[in-house]
């Protein structure tokens, strides 16, 4: 195998973090750890791609890290650091903005949502957002990328800036002492079954959890306390029918099927066997069970999350550590990259 397997993910620092991104994401990278060698990133030269108060961005980035150290990652056998601090992700982006063409950039799904009816008005970051987030993972050749299905069009993009970098460089990269058959960048794969790979918005079964809703009932918080857990579950919009006993009976059933998916998700079982449990049962019945689960499983990650926070010298540690270790993987490759691209260093 040309390239040795290396997981690279990330998550931006834009505040109220969710359900959502912990089981489509940060649970997901905790049991890679037992497999890979892992990157995580705090990547908050993505987070400014919509304004952020300066005074909370430094407050969320620890809170990201917080998140994931709460989670399980461990950050001396794998690395977690903020994006900014490692200069080579800006630099490949820039290569990166020079090999991805402008119709691969147009039809990216997420930069229309978020840039809404008002697309002059949107940074030229937001929509240069996916050749960074290509930089991010190609910076380190990593192979492996746990996200949320909702980034699944992003890490296609990478995979086709890779092939094109490799192509069109192929002859310098041979001649910079590389196999031409393997390229110089590996083509990354998303990895997208995690156990709730898209979790939906509280209020609306067909929209995602998100950060940027503007209603705080829409998520649940992972540092939301069992109080607003449990407030939250119980006001989850839901239809007026039983749960069934076979997942064919929530087809149709946005709300219902997502309230079983993230039991399912936080349960470590399957859907189905949920609803071996539940079949038959009214909302009235399933809520509180889901609220108790819900607050037995986050409340270990929540309570730990404010003690990091809390602890901020420690944080900034390790992000530091992070930073000069993931510095060490991304300076060679981008001095190769320079090389194959003809510049002089
Ligand atoms: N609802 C979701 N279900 C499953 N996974 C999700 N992720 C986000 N929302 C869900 C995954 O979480 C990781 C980090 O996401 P991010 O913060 O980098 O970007 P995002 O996808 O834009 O997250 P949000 O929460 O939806 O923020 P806003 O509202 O700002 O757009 C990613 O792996 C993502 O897939």
């Amino acid at each position: 195998m040309a390239f040795k397997p290396l997981v690279f993910s990330g998550v931006q620092p834009t505040g109220n973090l969710h359900l959502g991104n912990y089981l489509g994401a940060i649970k997901r990278f905790v049991e890679m750890q037992a497999t890979h060698d892992c990157i995580y990133c705090v990547v908050d030269l993505h987070a400014i791609t919509v304004w952020q108060d300066p005074v909370e961005l430094k407050k969320q980035i620890r809170e990201v890290t917080a998140a994931f150290l709460a989670a399980g990652i461990d950050p001396k056998a794998h690395i977690v650091f903020n994006q900014s601090r490692v200069v080579e992700h800006a630099e490949l982006a820039w290569v990166f903005n020079c090999v991805a063409r402008m119709g691969w950039l147009n039809r990216m799904t997420q930069f229309k949502e978020k840039a809404g009816k008002d697309r002059e008005n949107a940074s030229v970051g937001l929509f240069a957002y996916p050749t960074l987030m290509a930089a991010d993972i190609l910076v380190y050749r990593a192979t492996h990328v746990p996200v949320g299905e909702d980034q699944k069009q992003h890490l296609e993009l990478a995979r086709d800036i890779a092939q094109k970098f490799n192509n069109d460089f192929s002859a310098a990269i041979a001649a910079n002492g590389h196999d031409p058959e393997d390229g110089f960048f590996p083509l990354p794969e998303p990895l997208t079954q995690g156990p709730a790979p898209r979790v939906m918005s509280l209020r609306d079964g067909t929209k995602k959890m998100s950060k940027s809703d503007p209603s705080d009932y829409s998520r649940i918080g992972l540092t939301d306390d069992a109080d607003a857990i449990a407030q939250k579950i119980r006001k989850a919009r839901t239809d007026p029918d039983a749960l069934p006993s076979e997942l064919e009976g929530l087809k149709d059933r946005p709300e219902a099927d997502n309230l079983v998916t993230i039991y399912a998700a936080l349960a470590d079982t399957s859907r189905a066997a949920v609803l071996k449990e539940f079949g038959g049962s009214q909302f009235s019945t399933f809520k509180p069970a889901l609220a108790d689960l819900a607050v037995s499983a986050l409340s270990p990650v929540s309570t730990r999350m404010r003690e990091l926070m809390a602890d901020t010298a420690y944080i900034d540690g390790v992000l530091k550590d992070g930073g000069e270790r993931a510095t060490a993987i991304a300076r060679p490759v981008m001095d190769q990259v320079k090389d194959i691209v003809g510049f002089l260093r």
